[in-house]
C-alpha cells in the first residue's frame, strides 16, 4: 500500500478544504453494501489544481466482507464515470486476488477481504474527472441527552482532577456544589479522559447568576468569584447534549 500512497499526491491530501471537495463517499444511504467502502478522489477541473499530472482521479473499494461485492455506477454519484483501470502496483502484485479486481463498464467487482484502487488516466490537459463532494458537511442534530461517561467539574479549583464530579439531580440536569474563594478560576466540564467529553467556552468570563452555553472544541471558561461560598454548577443536555447549558449560581 505504501508504494500506492507514495504514487499519487491524490492519497497526501493536506488541507480540510481539499479533502472535503476532492474526496467523496459513495456506498451509503438505506441501500448501501454491507461491509464496502468505496471512496473517490478527484483530480478534475472541479477540484482546481491539478496535483496529479497522470490521473483525473481514483476510486478506492475497501470490501472488508467475506464475499466478493460488485459496486454498480448506476445510481451512484460515480454513474457515467468511465476509463477506470486497477492501479499498476496492484496489476503487477504477486497476490492472485487482488489482481482480480475489475471494472467493466458498469461497476467495480472486488474479492473478498480486498483493497482495489482504480485510476482514472488524464489524457493530456486536466480533464473533467470525477464530480466533486457538493454535500454539505452533516451537523449533528441538537438533541437531548445523558452523558454515557461520568463528567466533571474541572479546574484551578481542583488541580483539573475528577474531585467535583456533577450529578444527575434532574432530567438532562447536572450539579455539583463546589466551595470557591473570591478569586478568578479557570475551568472546563470534561470526562476523565478529557476526550469523551471536553467543553469549554472561549473569551467568557462568567459570575455567579450567568447562563452560557457550552462549546467544543473550545478553550478554559473564565469564572470570578466576588465572594467566598459554596456555588452550584448546573449544566442542563436538555436542548443540546453536544452544547449544554452551564449556569452558575451562589449556593448558600
Ligand atoms: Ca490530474
Amino acid at each position: 500500500m505504501l508504494r500506492i500512497r507514495r504514487s499519487s499526491p491524490l492519497f497526501r491530501l493536506r488541507e480540510g478544504a481539499q479533502v472535503a471537495t476532492r474526496v467523496d463517499f459513495h456506498n451509503a444511504g438505506p441501500d448501501q453494501i454491507p461491509g464496502l467502502i468505496v471512496m473517490s478522489i478527484t483530480d478534475g477541473a472541479c477540484a482546481g489544481e491539478d496535483l496529479d499530472p497522470v490521473r483525473d482521479g481514483m476510486v478506492v473499494l475497501i470490501n472488508a466482507s467475506d464475499e466478493a461485492q460488485v459496486f454498480p455506477l448506476a445510481g451512484s454519484a460515480l454513474e457515467g464515470e468511465t476509463g477506470f483501470t486497477l492501479h499498476p502496483v496492484q496489476r503487477h502484485s504477486a497476490d492472485p486476488l487482488v489482481c482480480e479486481s475489475t471494472f467493466d463498464g458498469a461497476g467495480f467487482s472486488v474479492p473478498a477481504r480486498t483493497v482495489a484502487v482504480f485510476e482514472q488516466a488524464q489524457a493530456g490537459a486536466q480533464g473533467d474527472g470525477l464530480a466533486c463532494n457538493t454535500k454539505e458537511p452533516e451537523e449533528p442534530e441538537p438533541s437531548p441527552g445523558e452523558f454515557i461517561v461520568p463528567v466533571f467539574l474541572r479546574g484551578e479549583m481542583n488541580d483539573w482532577g475528577t474531585a467535583h464530579p456533577l450529578a444527575l439531580a434532574a432530567d438532562f440536569t447536572y450539579e455539583v456544589v463546589v466551595p470557591l474563594e473570591a478569586r478568578s478560576y479557570q475551568f472546563k466540564v470534561a470526562s476523565e479522559d478529557w476526550a469523551t467529553y471536553d467543553f469549554g467556552k472561549n473569551g467568557v468570563i462568567v459570575a455567579p447568576g450567568d447562563t452560557i452555553v457550552l462549546e467544543r472544541p473550545a478553550g478554559n471558561i473564565g469564572l470570578d468569584i466576588p465572594v467566598a461560598g459554596n456555588y452550584r454548577f448546573r449544566v442542563s443536555t436538555a436542548t443540546n447534549i453536544l452544547a449544554p447549558e452551564l449556569a452558575v449560581e451562589a449556593a448558600p
